[in-house]
Order: C-alpha cells, then structure tokens, then sequence
C-alpha cells in the first residue's frame, strides 16, 4: 500500500501553486522514529488583480475567480493522473482579508475585490466615525491595515449596498475555493480573524461591533476550525480530475500565514524566544504566543493578533515584503529589463549597500503605478542618492526590509519582554540568500532559511493531521524538521548597520 498523499492548493498573490504531500507515516513505534513528509510540486501558475472598468471607466482591481478555478481544476487533474487513489484530501489556503459574498442560492455575487484596490483609501476616518479605534482593537486585536475586510466591507456598503443587501453569506478567498470543491460555506477560524471581525478571547464573531459598523449579521456564518473536515470531492470534480470520489476536503489553517507558521522547524513551541518572517509579496514578522496581546501599548505599535492552530497567537506586524523587488522588477520589465529573482539578487548583491533606504511601510509603496519611479521619488524627496540602476534599487530595498524587520522584531520585544535568539524566515523570499545575511545583521541573531514551501507543508500537515493521530504543533514541527533541511546566516554586522538603524527610524517617524 503506497504511503498516502494530502494536496495542497497553496493561492499567493504572486503565484499559485497544487504540491502534493506525501506522508510516510514513522516506521515502527519501537524504532521512534516520527514520520516525514516529502513535498512535489504538480502545478504553479502566475497570479495578479485584473484591472475593470465600472460603469464609470474607473479602474477597480478584482481577482479573477474563474481563471483561479481553471488553473485549481489543471492542477488537481495532474494530481489525479499522478497519484490517482493515493490522494486523501485536499485542502485551499490564500493570503487573507478578501472575500466573496454569496447570494442565497450559494453564488457568487460578483468578482471579489483584490485588498490594493483605492476603494478603501479614507477607510480609517469612516469607520472611526461610527467605533473608536480603540473600541475595535480591544473588540478584535487586530492591525489598522486599511485593506481589512472590516474597511472592505464598510465600502461596499457606501458604494454597493445592492450586494450587501442581496448577500446571504460572506466567506474568504478559501472558503470559496472549498464551496467549490464540495458545497461547504464554513469560514475557516485562521482567515477570519484577519477580517477584524473576530474576537481574539470568543474567537468567534464579534456580533457587537458587526452591529455597530452596521454590517448585516446575517453574512457571518459558522466558524470552522483548522484541520475540520468540510465534505467530499464532488463527484461531477472526480470525474473531471480522476481523482477518487473518496477524496475528503479538509480545511488546513486557510490564512497563508497561519499555515507557513504551523510548519515553522522551531524546537521552542510554546515559548516566544524565537521569531518568523513568512517572507513572500508580504513579510509578516512576529513571534507566536499563547494568547492576544492588547492594550495600549499593543495599540500604540498598531500590531497585530492573529489566530492560529492549536489555540495560538501570531503578534506580528505586516512589513511591504517583496512586493518592493516585484514592483521594481516590474518597471524595468516595461523598458525591455526583464530578469529573474535569482539573477536580481545577484546583482544586489554586488551593489554597494545601505546607501539610500525606504521606510517600506510608507503606504506610497502599497499600489504605486510605477515602484521605481516611486523610490527613486522617496529617495529624492527625503535628501539621499537616487538609485541609478536596477542594482542599487534592488540593493535599496532589501536593505531597508532588513532593518525594518530588526525594528519590528525591537517593537514586539519591548512589548513583550521577550527577545529572540534566532530568526526562522519561510516562503519563497528565503530563497534570497542576500536577504537573509541582511535580516541576520539587522536582527543581530541567527537566520534560519527555510521551507520555501512552508505556507502548502503547513497545509498539507494539517490533513495529515486529520487522517493520522498527531497530538500536537509541537509534533508536527517534529516532521518538518526530520523532513526539511534550513541554510542558517550568522550576523555579521558593522557600525554602518547602528547608524543605518538610526537613519530608518528617522525615515519611519517622518510618516
Ligand atoms: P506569494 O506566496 O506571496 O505569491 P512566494 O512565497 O511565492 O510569494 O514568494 C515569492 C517571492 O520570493 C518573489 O517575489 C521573490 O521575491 C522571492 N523569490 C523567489 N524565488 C527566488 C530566487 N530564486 N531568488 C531570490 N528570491 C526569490
Ligand atoms: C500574506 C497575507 C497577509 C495579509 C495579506 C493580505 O500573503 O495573507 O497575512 O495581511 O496577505
């Protein structure tokens, strides 16, 4: 009998991807050896906003849901002529906050909108007009991220209430993906707390704000979560991939993040001494601890408490991310420069570095039209060198991710007490090696690289989780750790990185 296989349908906002886990399960008690998990992937296909005009000509940024399920639906037929029965479950995760709404027969009542869109631009002074900052931060724990399905939500109100009022149901990005594959309309716990929606200490609903931003409650159905099982594939989807109509589909921890965290290879589950980076379009970077951390100090930081598997706490800040390099590589790409990740950082690498630097959470850099012109406008305005080629925009920006990780990292331990001995970066940007030796300066403590895949072994285990009898996070750690090798990056800074520290302070306190 062949060792079974958990798909994971893994949606980035760059790229998506189906990798199939295959579990071999430890091989004796006696021996005590604990199971590992190999991961292979069966498809990866691009993903961005479309653009669409409305009625008015006005651009407004949606995902394209059918072209998303074209590419699922090629995945999972690779996957049915690959692995055929060995195939358990499958399980969808994508980054958080968007959602579809569904009309009372179950469809979809339009293209969702992608969380960059300019709708949400006065977002902030609308809703604290009807509840105090404050009030929701105490009532979610949640970051002011002015993309939050709380602020999506309130704009859809404003400018179409018609789908508001026709809605019956609202569920996230994955949640669609499962009502796709088997009928469920459950809202998975992990992504739902990112709408800033949930309460951090019922983790359910917060009726009482929903009421008070005048959203219908209605909308806000049952909360399911991680590792429950949804349904089975729908026969008519059997047909269609060959895959067998036995196949469960299981909802991993659906939020991206919360996924890449549960496959972190830390030996320290249940302590806050080390820290992650789930490093892709986005750098979340926090520490998890076992519950919300609110408060005014908590405010004041505007970070955030996300929920995840097992019970626990993400508190972590979101950083710009590689978005920055996605961006600049994509204003060269229009002039005829077109060059690969690898070979980008390469050349970073060979540029002079801390020259000029971004506060990358300027929210000029969130939609900008053109991101080099943009950081080349930044650095104009802000009196330093304007980077003059790809290189040194490149080089710009990872270093100033690098420091701002290191001063996020600074804001968490003063809140907390707590500081880390080591850095774990996940996700594809770990594959920047140069990105990593700049976090291991900037932090001051080790980098542990790796998995590039963590947000689809996260979600696979979380199956794995629900077919196998595996207690614990800390267990399933275990098997990624048996299963996955890191690169570590020992810091090796100079006086330039406290004096760069300095300099984006300086920048970050400017906005
Ligand atoms: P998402 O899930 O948000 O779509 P990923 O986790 O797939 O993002 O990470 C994509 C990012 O990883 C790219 O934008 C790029 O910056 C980085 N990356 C991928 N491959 C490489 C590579 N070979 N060298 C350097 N960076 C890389
Ligand atoms: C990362 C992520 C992040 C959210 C953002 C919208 O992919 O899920 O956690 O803040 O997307």
């Amino acid at each position: 009998m062949p060792d079974p296989v958990f798909l994971a349908v893994d949606l980035g906002a760059e790229s998506g991807r189906v990798i199939a886990g295959r579990f071999t399960p430890p091989t004796s008690e006696a021996s005590g050896e604990g199971g590992t998990v190999a991961l292979e992937e069966v498809h990866r296909f691009p993903n961005g906003p479309v653009a669409i005009p409305g009625p008015d000509g006005a651009l407004s940024l949606r995902w394209d849901l059918p072209a998303l399920w074209k590419e699922i639906v090629i995945g999972l037929t690779k996957a049915g002529t690959r692995y055929s029965g060995e195939v358990v479950s499958i399980g969808v995760d994508t980054w958080g906050v968007d959602y579809v709404l569904l009309s009372e027969t179950g469809e979809a009542l339009g293209l969702p909108w992608n969380y960059r869109d300019a709708r949400t631009e006065n977002a902030f002074d609308e809703a604290f007009a009807d509840v105090p900052r404050e009030e929701i931060f105490a009532g979610t724990g949640i970051q002011f991220l002015p993309f939050n399905s709380l602020y999506q939500l309130r704009a859809t109100r404003r400018d179409h209430p018609e789908l508001l009022a026709a809605a019956t149901r609202l569920v996230l990005m994955p949640d669609w993906f499962h009502r796709c594959l088997c009928g469920s309309e459950a809202v998975e716990f992990t992504n739902a707390t990112t709408t800033q929606l949930v309460d951090p200490k019922t983790r359910d609903w917060n009726r009482d704000l929903i009421a008070k931003l005048d959203l219908p409650d209605r909308i806000f159905g049952p909360i399911a979560a991680p590792g429950t099982e949804l349904g089975t594939l729908f026969p008519s989807l059997s047909q269609q991939t060959g895959l067998p109509e036995s196949v469960k589909i299981v909802a991993p921890a659906t939020h991206d993040t919360g996924s890449a965290v549960a496959a972190a290879p830390t030996e320290r589950t249940g302590h806050a001494d080390w820290a992650y980076i789930s490093s892709g379009t986005w750098s979340l970077v926090g520490i998890e601890t076992q519950g919300p951390v609110l408060g005014e100090q908590a405010l004041a930081a505007n970070v955030t408490n996300e929920g995840g598997v097992d019970g626990t706490n993400r508190l972590l800040k979101n950083v710009m991310g590689l978005w920055l390099v996605q961006g600049v590589r994509r204003s060269f790409a229009r002039g005829g420069d077109d060059l690969d990740y690898a070979e980008l950082t390469r050349r970073a690498a060979a540029a002079e570095g801390l020259v000029s630097l971004i506060d990358p959470d300027d929210p000029r850099f969130l939609a900008p039209t053109d991101m080099a012109a943009e950081i080349v406008g930044y650095c104009r305005e802000t009196g330093q060198p304007e980077p003059e080629d790809i290189a040194a925009m490149v080089r710009c920006c990872l270093d100033s991710l690098a420091l701002r990780y290191a001063a996020v990292l600074e804001t968490l331990a003063d809140l907390t007490g707590e500081r880390p001995q080591v850095v774990h970066v996940m996700g594809g940007g770990c594959r920047n090696g140069l990105l990593n030796q700049l976090t291991a300066n900037a932090c001051g403590v080790p980098v542990l690289a790796g998995p590039v895949e963590a947000t689809a072994l996260g979600n696979v285990l979380m199956q794995m989780r629900a077919a196998f009898e595996i207690d614990s996070l800390a267990e399933l750690r275990a098997v990624v750790r048996r299963s996955e090798e890191v690169t570590r990056f020992e810091p090796n800074a100079d006086d330039d990185w406290a004096a760069a520290k300095t300099r984006l302070r300086k920048l970050s306190d400017r906005a």
